[in-house]
C-alpha cells in the first residue's frame, strides 16, 4: 500500500522496514518516482526509528542499485573460489539445478543442506518458501546457530522465552549497564533512549574489554578480559548479598533456586573476580553499590558476551542479576538481551515453514557453526551421508563462518554441487556452480518482527526487481514447480505468505499495510510482580537439566590454556564495525572508505615489545591460520587483548583474508554457538613474518 503521493511530482513514498540483522528493525520510507529510488529514510513518526538511519541503510539504494549486484543467473566456468563465471537463462539453470538435486536425493536427500541466515530478517524472504522446499525435499536440517542460541538458550532456561525490557523504557532508567553491546556502533536506536536516561541525570556503564565509542560517552567503564563477565556477576552477586542489598520479596516469591545460586556467589569475592577479569577489586565494589542502591537500574545486555565458551552460563549469571535487586518492578528496571520472545506466541512458523511436509522423515540437523569440519567429513555411521550439495541464501559463510582455512577447502570441494541465491559475488558466491540473482528489501513484500523493540513492520515493494533477479520466494517457487512438488502450498504467492506470517488477532494485516507497523499489546512492566513465561511464573536460578549457572572460562585464556597462551598470549575479540553488518555493505564503496582497511587495536604495552607501532601492518595468527591487519596502537584495546574490527570480504581486503582465518569452530557451553570471541593470538610486524628464512 502507498503511504503517499506528491502530485506535483508524481513521486511516491512506501512503508518499509530494514531487513538487517539488527535489534533496531528500523521503519523506512522509501520515496519512489519514476521507477527509481529517490531516498531511504527513517519513519519520523515510529516511535523507535524516530526518523533517524544509521550510516549504512541511509546508502541502502547505493547498495542495492550497485553497479556490481549481479542481476542474471551465472553458471561458473573457472576453478571454484576464482568467481568466473557466464551468463545463463533462468530456465537453463533452474533446470540443471533441479536435475542434479533430483540425482543426489534419489540416493539420499539428506546429502543436501540448505544454509541461510539472517541477510534478511523477513519471515517471507527468510524462512518460507525456502523452509518449505528443503522440508518437502527431506534435506537435511540447518541449525541456525551462528549469532545468538547460547544467550538464547540462558534466556530460555532464566527467563522461559527471550522476554525483556522495552527499549523505549530505557530513557526512564537511572542506571544504565550497557554490557557486552557498542551501541553506537550496532543499536543505535536503543543509544538515543540511554542518552535521553542520561541527560535526565541517569548514569551510564560500559561492561567492554574494548574501549568501544559507547564506552567514550559512558561515565564508568568496565575493561574486562573477554569471556570472563560471569565471574564478574558472581561477584556483583557477592556484593549484594553481604551488604544486604537484595529485594527478598522478590526473590521469595519469583526467584526458583536462589539459596543454591546465594551460596555459590559467596565464592566470588571481588578480589577473586578481579584476578580473573584483569580489572581492580575496587571498580567491581563501586559496580556492585550503584546497581544495590539506584533505582531504576537497567542492563542492555547485547550478544557479544555469549560469543565465548561459558556463553549460555554467562547471559544466565546476568540475567539474573535485576532478579535480585528487584529491578523488574519499574517498567525502567530489569534487563533486554533480546526481544523476539515477545513475538513468538503471534508468529505462525509452522504454517509458513511446513514442517509438516517431512513426513515421517526425520533429518538430521547440522551446525552452522562446524560448516568448515562437515563439509570435509566423509559419509558415516554417525554423520550420515557426505554433504553434496548446498543452496546458501541470506548467508556468506565463506566470509562469516569460524575457522575459515576449513570453510574455503570445504566449499572448494570439486564434487560439492554449491546454488548461491545473492545480490553480489561474494566470498561464497565465488565458489558456487550457480549463482541465483535475489532481490533486495526495496523489490519484494516482507513482514518483519524485531529482536530488540515490539513492533511488528511491513516492507512493501517500492520498484520492480532488477535486471532478472526474483525474489528469494520465487526462485524456491520455480525450483519446486521443476522438481514436480504439486502440493498447493508451492503455490502461495508473497501475499498470501505475508499475511499468513502473524496472528491477525495479534496483527491486523490491513493496519500493518497502512500504518507501516503494529506494537505488540504488552504490559509496560511485563515482570513487576513475576509472571515469566516459564511453568510456574517464576524466573530460574536452578534451570530443569542445566543446574545452577557458574562462571565458565574460555576454552583458550592465559588462565585457562597456559601452554598454548605461551605461544599466542594475546586474547582476540572481532565484534562489528559501526559502517558494515557482518560482511554486508563491505563492497558499498563509500562505507568501506570509512572503515579504511582491516584494523586490529593493540595496547601500546603489547605493541611495543613487539616493534609495533600506529600504522604498522602486523600478521595476527594461531595455529588456525593468519591474516594482516593495520595496527591502531592506542587506548581501545586493554592489555592483553587485540580488537579485529569487522567481518571483511576476503577478496576485498590486502591479504585476501579474513579476520574467521583465525577464529575456532569449538562451539559454546549450551545452545551449540560459535566461540568467535575465544581466541589466542600472537602478532608480529608483517614485515617480520616477509623475511627470509
Ligand atoms: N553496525 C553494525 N551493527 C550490527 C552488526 C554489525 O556487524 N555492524 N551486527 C548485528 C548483529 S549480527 C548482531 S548479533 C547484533 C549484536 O551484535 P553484537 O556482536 O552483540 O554487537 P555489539 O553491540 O558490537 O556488541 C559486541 C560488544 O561486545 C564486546 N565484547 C566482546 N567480547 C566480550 C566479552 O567477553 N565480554 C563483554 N562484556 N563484552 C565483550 C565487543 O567489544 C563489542 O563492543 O548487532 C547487529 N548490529
Ligand atoms: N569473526 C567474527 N565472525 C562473525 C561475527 C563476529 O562478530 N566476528 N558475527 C557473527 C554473527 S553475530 C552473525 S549474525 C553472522 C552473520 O552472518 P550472515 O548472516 O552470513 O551475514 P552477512 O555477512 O551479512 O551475509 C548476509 C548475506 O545475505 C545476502 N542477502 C541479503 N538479503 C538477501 C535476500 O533477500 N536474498 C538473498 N538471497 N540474499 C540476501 C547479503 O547480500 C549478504 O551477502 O556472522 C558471524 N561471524
Ligand atoms: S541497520 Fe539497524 S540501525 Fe541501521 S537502518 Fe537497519 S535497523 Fe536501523
Ligand atoms: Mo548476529
Amino acid at each position: 500500500m502507498i503511504a503517499a503521493m506528491d502530485a506535483s511530482t508524481g513521486s511516491r513514498t512506501v512503508h518499509a522496514a530494514c531487513p538487517h540483522d539488527c535489534p533496531d528493525t528500523c521503519a523506512l520510507q522509501v520515496t519512489v518516482q519514476g521507477g527509481e529510488v529517490l531516498r531511504v529514510a527513517g519513519a519520523a513518526d515510529h516511535p523507535t526509528t524516530h526518523g533517524a538511519l544509521c550510516t549504512k541503510v541511509a546508502r541502502y539504494a547505493e547498495r542495492s542499485c550497485h553497479p556490481e549486484r549481479v542481476l542474471q543467473p551465472l553458471r561458473r566456468i573457472g576453478p571454484k573460489g576464482a568467481g568466473r563465471f557466464e551468463p545463463v537463462g533462468w530456465d537453463d539453470a533452474l533446470d540443471a539445478i533441479a536435475a542434479r538435486l533430483r540425482t543426489i536425493a534419489a540416493r539420499d536427500p539428506q546429502a543436501i543442506l540448505p544454509y541461510s541466515y539472517a541477510g534478511t530478517m523477513g519471515l517471507v524472504q527468510g524462512e518460507s518458501m525456502a523452509a518449505r522446499f528443503f522440508h518437502r525435499l527431506g534435506a537435511s536440517l540447518l541449525d541456525r546457530t551462528i549469532c545468538s542460541t547460547a544467550g538464547g538458550a540462558a534466556l530460555a532456561a532464566t527467563y522461559g522465552a527471550k522476554v525483556g525490557m522495552h527499549v523505549e523504557h530505557f530513557a526512564d532508567s537511572r542506571l544504565i549497564l550497557i554490557w557486552g553491546s557498542n551501541s553506537i556502533g550496532s543499536n543505535l536506536h536503543f543509544w538515543s533512549f540511554a542518552q535521553a536516561a542520561k541527560r535526565a541525570g541517569a548514569k551510564l556503564v560500559c561492561i567492554d574489554p574494548r574501549r568501544t565509542e559507547t564506552a567514550d560517552k559512558c561515565h564508568e567503564h568496565v575493561a574486562l578480559l573477554p569471556g570472563t563477565d560471569g565471574a564478574l556477576a558472581l561477584a556483583l552477586m557477592h556484593e549484594l548479598i553481604v551488604h544486604d542489598r537484595l529485594d527478598h520479596d522478590y526473590l521469595a516469591r519469583h526467584v526458583a533456586g536462589w539459596v543454591g545460586l546465594r551460596e555459590r556467589a559467596l565464592l566470588w569475592p571481588p578480589e577473586r573476580a578481579a584476578a580473573v577479569c584483569g580489572i581492580d577489586a575496587a571498580q567491581i565494589r563501586a559496580l556492585a553499590h550503584d546497581y544495590g542502591s539506584i533505582r531504576p537500574a537497567a542492563i542492555r545486555l547485547n550478544y557479544g558476551v555469549q560469543r565465548a565458551h561459558g556463553g549460555c552460563n554467562t547471559v544466565r549469571l546476568i540475567a539474573l542479576l535485576p532478579c535480585l535487586v528487584g529491578a523488574w518492578r519499574h517498567r525502567a528496571g530489569g534487563m533486554l538481551l533480546s526481544s523476539s520472545g515477545w513475538f513468538a506466541p503471534v508468529r505462525n512458523d509452522a504454517a509458513l515453514q511446513r514442517p509438516d511436509l517431512l513426513g515421517a522423515r526425520r533429518p538430521r540437523t547440522v551446525n552452522m557453526v562446524t560448516i568448515g569440519d562437515d563439509l570435509l567429513r566423509e559419509a558415516s555411521a554417525d554423520f550420515g551421508p557426505r554433504i553434496e550439495a548446498l543452496v546458501v541464501y541470506n548467508s556468506n559463510p565463506v566470509a562469516v563462518a569460524p575457522d575459515g582455512r576449513r570453510v574455503r577447502a570445504g566449499f572448494a570441494r570439486d564434487d560439492l554441487f554449491t546454488v548461491v541465491l545473492e545480490h553480489f559475488l561474494t566470498d561464497t558466491a565465488d565458489h558456487a556452480d550457480y549463482v541465483l540473482p535475489a532481490t533486495t528489501q526495496l523489490e519484494h513484500l516482507d513482514v518483519h518482527t524485531s529482536y530488540g523493540h515490539t513492533y511488528a513492520l511491513i516492507n512493501e515493494p517500492a520498484i520492480a526487481p532488477l535486471g532478472q533477479a526474483r525474489p528469494n520466494t520465487q526462485i524456491f517457487r520455480d525450483l519446486a514447480a521443476r522438481m514436480g512438488f504439486g502440493e498447493p502450498c508451492f503455490g502461495d504467492d508473497d501475499e498470501t505468505l505475508a499475511r499468513a506470517a502473524l496472528d491477525p488477532a495479534a496483527v491486523d494485516f490491513d493496519t500493518l499495510r497502512r500504518v507501516g507497523w503494529v506494537k505488540l499489546a504488552l504490559p509496560d512492566a511485563p515482570f513487576a510482580d513475576g509472571g515469566f513465561p516459564t511453568p510456574d511464573g517464576r524466573a530460574r536460578a536452578d534451570a530443569p537439566g542445566l543446574g545452577l549457572p557458574d562462571f565458565v572460562p574460555n576454552h583458550e585464556s592465559v588462565q585457562s590454556a597456559p601452554a598454548l597462551a605461551r605461544r599466542f598470549p594475546l586474547a582476540m575479540i572481532s565484534p562489528p564495525p559501526r559502517n558494515f553488518l557482518n560482511s554486508t555493505f563491505v563492497n558499498v564503496r563509500s562505507l568501506r572508505a570509512i572503515e579504511g582497511e582491516p584494523m586490529l587495536e593493540i595496547h601500546a604495552d603489547d605493541a611495543a615489545p613487539r616493534g609495533i607501532a600506529d600504522g604498522t601492518m602486523v600478521r595476527v595468527f594461531n595455529d588456525r591460520g593468519s591474516t594482516a591487519c593495520r595496527a591502531r596502537v592506542g587506548n581501545r584495546a586493554r592489555t592483553g587483548v587485540v580488537n579485529a574490527l569487522g567481518v571483511w570480504w576476503r577478496k576485498l581486503s590486502p591479504a585476501g583474508s579474513n579476520i574467521n582465518e583465525l577464529t575456532s569452530q569449538r562451539l559454546t557451553d549450551v545452545g551449540g554457538g560459535p566461540v568467535f570471541y575465544d581466541c589466542l593470538v600472537q602478532v608480529e610486524p608483517a614485515a617480520a613474518a616477509a623475511e627470509p628464512g
